[in-house]
């Protein structure tokens, strides 16, 4: 016959123990082993249990509360030493760092020089009234060339100049196109700005089989000279600055006339022509340099996108966006803008 006195002794002392074990433990694999030892199904409290049955019928129920109540003690010790450890888990890993260290900076990447002289030039004109449209890069040589006032012989059609898909369709080589089908698509007034790739069949240092240009057109009753010289002079001191200067020359395009190419003051030398007392490499001593090309448009165009040229003029103009960001940003070789070095296209963001 098992004794009571005995068996609580002995409960009571499984407790003091596994507290001190546990004050030993410093891991959860420790603890667990304390767990094991102590109420595992071969523990000391099952072995301590295994004596219940030869109780005497009086003893058996304070045996059993007895054993109850060291059961749920020793799983609150137990509980109670694994969130102990676990904060001091924590709080040693928020020391090995400093949560006041400023962090990795990811790369994230900037916009390419083209496009945002584009948007620059386009926000320019959407703030006059014009409106962007785009359109295919592989045309009808009907857009490309024909309603643009260049006929089958013209030699701008040779193939040594444009890339062809077949005998009839082009990889457009300027912009135009995309005006042709704004006045098919509406009657006068007219004010579009066409931004986008463009082809030649060129490639040397100072040409690109592919480069962006932007070109505008505006077309209403009693649109002249004078609104064109207007419009592209605020144009270029909204994008070079106020100070800027403007001179138009005389020239020739196929679809106006009369045609002008528009010089600024040099944006390096200020349009002296020489910048710390050397020859201005920009300008080449001019103290102009070539921006675009522009005039009125042929009265010839709008006989093939149906408007009457007694009752509407225009003007037109096209520049190359390489050329207008290697004069605002003073990048001197055009292979910078196809090559995509971060180090380079990083710079404009
Ligand atoms: C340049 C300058 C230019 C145009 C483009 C144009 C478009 C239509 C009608 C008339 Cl739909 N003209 N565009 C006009 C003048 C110059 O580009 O340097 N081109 C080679």
């Amino acid at each position: 016959m098992a004794d009571l006195a005995t068996l609580l002794g002995e409960l009571e002392r499984l407790v003091q123990e596994c507290a001190t074990q546990l004050g030993q433990a410093s891991s959860s694999e420790e603890l667990e082993a304390v767990r094991v030892e102590h109420l595992g199904r071969k523990g000391r409290m099952a072995g301590a249990m295994s004596a219940l049955p030869s109780l005497g019928p009086e003893d058996k129920p304070v045996a059993g509360r007895k054993a109850n109540e060291v059961k749920a003690r020793l799983t609150a010790m137990l509980e109670a030493r694994q969130t102990e450890l676990d904060r001091a888990a924590e709080a040693e890993k928020l020391a090995s760092f400093d949560p006041t260290l400023p962090g990795r900076t990811p790369p994230v990447g900037s916009l390419h020089p083209v496009t945002l002289v584009t948007r620059e030039i386009c926000d320019v004109f959407a703030g006059l009234g014009f409106d962007v449209v785009d359109g295919p890069e592989v045309e009808n040589d009907w857009y490309n060339f024909e309603a643009l006032n260049m006929p089958p012989d013209h030699p701008a059609r040779d193939m040594q100049d444009t890339l062809y898909v077949t005998d009839s369709i082009v990889l457009r080589t300027h912009t135009s196109p995309l005006q042709v089908r704004s006045m098919l698509a509406q009657k006068p007034p007219v004010a579009v700005v066409a931004p986008g790739k463009v082809y030649r069949r060129d490639s040397d240092l100072t040409h690109t089989p592919m480069f962006h240009q932007i070109e505008g057109l505006l077309v209403d009753r009693k649109v002249s000279m004078a609104d064109l010289r207007g419009t592209l002079t605020a144009f270029v001191r909204r994008i070079f600055g106020p100070e800027t200067n403007v001179r138009f020359r005389p020239s020739f395009f196929p679809f106006t006339e009369p045609s002008a190419e528009v010089d600024i003051s040099c944006v390096m030398c200020g349009g002296t022509g020489h910048i710390h007392g050397e020859t201005c490499r920009v300008c080449k001593q001019t103290g102009w340099v070539e921006i675009l090309g522009c005039g009125m448009v042929d009265p010839n165009v709008y006989g093939f996108v149906d408007y009457d040229p007694e009752l509407y003029t225009g003007f037109a103009f096209g520049l190359g966006v390489e050329r207008v960001a290697m004069l605002k940003y003073g990048i001197g070789d055009l292979r910078m803008f196809f090559e995509n070095d971060v180090r380079f296209l990083s710079q404009f963001s």
